[in-house]
């Protein structure tokens, strides 16, 4: 077992109703940690890549609310691709993993629920930097 296996998809809640579906997501019970920032990227153009750094400590919950893209998970020693499409889908992704998102598709909406406030200084942003302090 490495790091990258505590990152997985999240089945969410979902009330399916004829009006429409409701999802919806605790923390500490559907995540593994309390919510503290809320963020999302949209209107990402075509062909366009984001991510490209790792977090020492922070914990997300990344979820395609519309459309979808790709993520590509690293711990050090193994890499997973993800592709989220389903806004009932959380992946999980825990502190000291690196990731690379591409793929998005035209009106992809990525939101991120985070387990702390934004700190320039939770980022490595160099991968040689991470891969160091792996180990
Ligand atoms: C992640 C992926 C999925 C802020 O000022 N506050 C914030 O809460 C965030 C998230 C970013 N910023 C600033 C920092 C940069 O100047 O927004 C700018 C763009 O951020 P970044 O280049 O880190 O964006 P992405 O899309 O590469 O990564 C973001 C998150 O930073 C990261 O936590 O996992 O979305």
């Amino acid at each position: 077992m490495t790091p990258i296996d505590n990152c997985k998809l999240i089945d969410l809640p979902k009330i399916g109703e004829p009006r429409g579906n409701l999802t919806f997501v605790e923390g500490g019970r559907h995540v593994p940690f309390e919510i503290k920032r809320v963020y999302y990227l949209y209107d990402v153009p075509g062909g366009a890549e984001r991510g490209g750094h790792a977090h020492k400590g922070l914990h997300q919950l990344i979820v395609a609310m519309s459309g979808s893209f790709d993520i590509v998970l690293d711990d050090g020693q193994s890499k997973k691709r993800f592709h989220l499409a389903r806004s009932y889908f959380g992946l999980y992704v825990c502190p000291m993993i690196w990731r690379e998102m591409d793929n998005f598709s035209s009106g992809a909406v990525c939101l991120v629920l985070a387990s702390n406030l934004y700190d320039e200084s939770d980022y490595y942003r160099d991968y040689d930097e991470f891969k160091r302090d792996l180990k």
